[in-house]
């Protein structure tokens, strides 16, 4: 069974003013389409075909050498941006609760210091890559990961709970080169039920 691009489950004009229409519709029906038709040519008839994308990515170095390399970038950006749509919702924003909240306090400090870390890692990616909060699997704890490209938390042993895209496909049609103003924007869109449910399955 293929990997599938999954449907938003907004419609593209949801997220504004944060995130315009027009940049939905060509991220999620051009760019994420085209990470999960490539990934899915790069996996079909080798072993690693209908595995799980959490199991392909956390086992990265088990990937045969010659399709390693594109399988990372694909298997990445499929599941990355899997993610990224579900972290996100109209009327979004605000701060979590629960024990997600607790993790982040004990990680951060509090909210305000939290946002501003994951904001800076974010916009000080080099070039094209995510911003994420992460945790280890049974750890019950959470930190800040910034990736480069469409790599994987995943590849590391970590599992993303919220990540934040800073590829200028993200953002360059509303913000331009204004990367901190597309973060900034992008805290009212998050899903934080989302969030705290990806934590809970990870603790
Ligand atoms: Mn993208």
């Amino acid at each position: 069974m293929a990997f599938e691009l999954p449907k938003l489950d907004y419609p593209n004009n949801a997220l504004e003013p944060h995130i315009d229409a027009m940049t939905m519709e060509i991220h999620h029906d051009r760019h994420h389409n085209t990470y999960t038709t490539n990934l899915n040519n790069a996996i079909k008839d080798t072993a690693l075909e209908g595995k799980s994308i959490e199991d392909i990515l956390s086992n990265l170095s088990a990937v045969p050498e010659n399709t390693r390399g594109a399988v990372n970038f694909n298997g990445g950006g499929y599941d990355n941006h899997c993610i990224f749509w579900k972290n996100m919702k109209p009327n979004g924003g605000g701060e979590p609760t629960g024990p997600l909240a607790d993790a982040i306090r004990t990680a951060f400090g509090d909210f305000a210091k939290f946002k501003e870390e994951l904001s800076k890692a974010a916009v000080g990616v080099q070039g094209s890559g995510w911003g994420w909060l992460v945790t280890k699997k049974g750890s019950g704890a959470v930190s800040i990961k910034a990736m480069p490209n469409q790599t994987s938390p995943r590849t590391e042993g970590l599992t993303p709970l919220l990540g934040v895209d800073v590829w200028e496909h993200a953002y360059y049609l509303k913000y331009q080169n204004k990367r901190p103003d597309y973060v900034g924007a992008w805290w009212n869109t998050i899903n934080w039920a989302d969030v705290a449910a990806r934590f809970a399955a990870a603790k």
